[in-house]
């Protein structure tokens, strides 16, 4: 407790000195971070919030790495690229916070459940303010854990206030510990400032939590003595609370219990400081000796994405038979999983039900309830919990039973599995299945076809099939690539396309559009179902010999067949079943306007959706869909 509370005293000089930027301060509150930690084995998984300093410290992370990390530099944790404590370690099993605050509740769920997968007997702690309890995810990791009697110690800290924000403004429960039974699960209060408490129960409900597994929830009651941030002071704290918890100083009371139980001394402790300021010293000038960081473009884009070589794997025999779309998705989720012991499937209803659209069907009998998992409806927490998963060694399949509902779990994907490896070198390992589009009458809010939403994150991989040939060997390759993909597969495709498909596992590469037609008088570039919106078209206006693209996938783009049908052909019609505005119809014109320019002798077009919802009703489905318009389009631009 000395050393993270000597620490912050030396980080509260250097911010006056303007030698770091922020400080989140944990003074007093340091026996529940040294505390927990303490009780947790070496090989087990914590995951700390922005206060935690003492987790770090207990976990023996040299100290000189954590100044330079603080100060952006190469031997911290993230290359410079994210600071303060937002990085983990899988060296000292440390999986730090990202802003948002409430995924790693979830993320910490997905790492117990990679330990329950292989049957070990490991717990994992995770932090929470009591602030970050009134967030979704909270409500959600709590939910799955004790669904799944997931072995997770959920440690809420109750420091008073959540920027500005006193607890009574907060919650309207007595105490946060009381919310354990409305998810089911133990929960106990423990004073926070108190480390013979926190040590003695937390190392007891530890323990038997290894033996019995369960979610225990317990909140810690405690107080922040500084601001939210340095910045922020705390003009807003009544100076009698702070008179009053300043009395429970952990340390302070430590101190005087072990000096008049005659266990330490006066000299000893001073003897302890001082060794403990002489590390501080040694290890901040390491830091401070150390260049600033710098790193070329090449590197830094090359860390967004793991490195994945694919690998071309071709079917064993030459028997195919004739499948649709939606059978030739199954059956690479099937192949998938049994080359893959090492995957779980996880969604609402896959299991017993087999999925809505019965892609799953039979999985349950085939692979066992360990590894195909019915979900609670959490798309936040689930998608969190895959991240879990992956940073605890376990592939896993999210399907979205519709991709609109991937809105409620956005968080996780664009800020934590698509960041992640560019962060801290740990990739996300997860496939998210998303049954999209429109042209099946059914709404706003089961017909998007949402793929502009992740397209735009740097870090995702997106991939849009609209062939069963395609859809089968690019799902074996999703599964594969240890990247996260976002599979969309088309719903109107599912029964309505069928082709010839090699019964046999295979892969297919992403990044590669397959050239559908060829024809010099005009490129047609599109993906999903607008490449059967094309072929009708196109099958009905024999004159006109187009080049057709199929994408198939979008995150990586196949720049390159682009550019080389623009170049043949000078003209060029972009069709996306998306709305317009924002979709990659405009960003695949804008390439080829900067690319292809001297080329063209049309201007680009670009046919999409209307810009509204998606209505229900056929006629004004059919009149919103980008469909309609594209015959007249394509007979103008090759007139032009
Ligand atoms: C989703 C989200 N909303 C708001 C914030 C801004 N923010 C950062 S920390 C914080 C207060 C958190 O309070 P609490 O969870 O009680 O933790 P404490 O800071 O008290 O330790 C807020 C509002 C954020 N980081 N993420």
């Amino acid at each position: 407790m000395l050393k993270p509370r000597l620490i912050e005293e030396k980080m509260l000089i250097l911010l006056r000195q303007g030698r770091i930027s922020k400080w989140f301060s944990g003074i007093g509150q340091e026996a529940i971070s040294v505390g927990v930690t303490s009780c947790l084995q070496s090989d087990e998984y914590v995951l700390p919030m922005h206060r935690n300093l003492g987790v770090f410290t207990t976990k023996e992370v040299p100290l000189f790495r954590l100044f330079s990390q603080w100060q952006g530099k190469k031997s911290g944790f993230t290359k410079g690229r994210d600071r303060s404590f937002h990085f983990g370690t899988q060296e000292y099993k440390i999986i730090g916070m990202i802003s948002h605050l409430g995924p790693q509740l979830g993320v910490a769920d997905g790492i117990a459940l990679a330990h329950q997968f292989r049957k070990e007997k490991k717990i994992t702690a995770v932090f929470t303010g009591e602030g970050g309890t009134s967030e979704g995810d909270f409500h959600e990791a709590l939910n799955i854990a004790s669904v799944w009697d997931l072995p997770v110690l959920f440690c809420v800290e109750n420091n008073g206030y959540g920027l500005s924000t006193p607890t009574r403004e907060q919650y309207n429960c007595e105490n946060i510990a009381d919310r354990g039974k409305g998810y089911g699960m133990e929960s106990h209060i423990i004073d926070g400032n108190n480390i013979i408490e926190v040590y003695s129960k937390v190392s007891e409900i530890a323990e038997s939590m290894r033996e019995n597994p369960r979610p225990v929830l317990i909140e810690f009651k405690t107080f922040r003595m500084r601001g939210h941030e340095e910045a922020s002071g705390t003009k807003y704290v009544p100076e009698e609370l702070l008179d009053f918890w300043e009395k429970k100083d952990p340390i302070e009371n430590l101190k005087k219990h072990l000096l008049s139980e005659g266990i330490l001394t006066e000299e000893k402790i001073a003897h302890q400081e001082e060794l403990i300021k002489a590390e501080i010293s040694e290890h901040l000038k390491m830091a401070d000796e150390e260049e600033a960081t710098s790193s070329s473009l090449e590197d830094e884009l090359k860390d967004v994405y793991q490195e994945f070589e694919y690998k071309e794997t071709l079917p064993e025999t030459t028997q195919k038979e004739e499948i649709r779309f939606i059978d030739a998705i199954s059956q690479g989720l099937r192949q998938g999983m049994q080359r893959n012991e090492n995957l779980i499937l996880m969604g609402q209803d896959v299991a017993d039900y087999g999925g809505v659209f019965k892609i799953t069907e039979g999985f349950l009998e085939e692979f066992g309830k360990e590894r195909i998992k019915n979900t609670p409806i959490c798309e936040s927490g689930i998608i969190s919990t895959a991240m879990g998963l992956s940073i605890n060694g376990v592939k896993s399949v999210v399907e979205l039973q519709f991709s609109d509902f991937v809105s409620s779990g956005f968080n996780p994907i664009v800020n934590y599995l698509a960041k992640v490896h560019y962060r801290w070198n740990q990739n996300a390992d997860v496939v998210l299945r998303m049954p999209c589009g429109a042209g099946v009458q059914a709404g706003p809010f089961h017909s998007q076809t949402n793929e502009a939403w992740f397209t735009k994150t740097p870090g995702l991989k997106v991939i849009y099939p609209a062939f069963p040939y395609d859809a089968k060997g690019l799902m074996a390759n999703a599964i594969e690539d240890p990247n996260p993909v976002l599979f969309f597969e088309h719903k109107a495709l599912y029964r309505s396309i069928r082709q010839e498909v090699p019964t046999d596992y295979y892969t297919l590469p992403f990044g590669k559009a397959a050239h559908i037609k060829k024809g010099d008088d005009v490129s047609v570039i599109t993906y999903g179902a607008g490449v059967h919106w094309a072929m009708e078209v196109l099958n009905e206006n024999s004159n006109i010999k187009a080049d057709l693209l199929d994408l198939r996938s979008l995150q990586p783009l196949d720049k390159e067949a682009i550019f080389n049908s623009v170049k043949k052909t000078g003209k060029v019609i972009i069709l996306q079943e998306d709305s317009l505005f924002g979709g990659i119809a405009s960003d695949i014109s804008a390439m080829i306007s900067e690319e292809c320019f001297e080329f063209l002798d049309a201007p680009i077009k670009r046919v999409a959706s209307k810009e509204t919802p998606i209505p229900f009703s056929k006629n004004l489905e059919d009149q919103y869909l980008a469909k309609a318009e594209f015959a007249t389009e394509l007979e103008k631009i090759v007139a032009y």
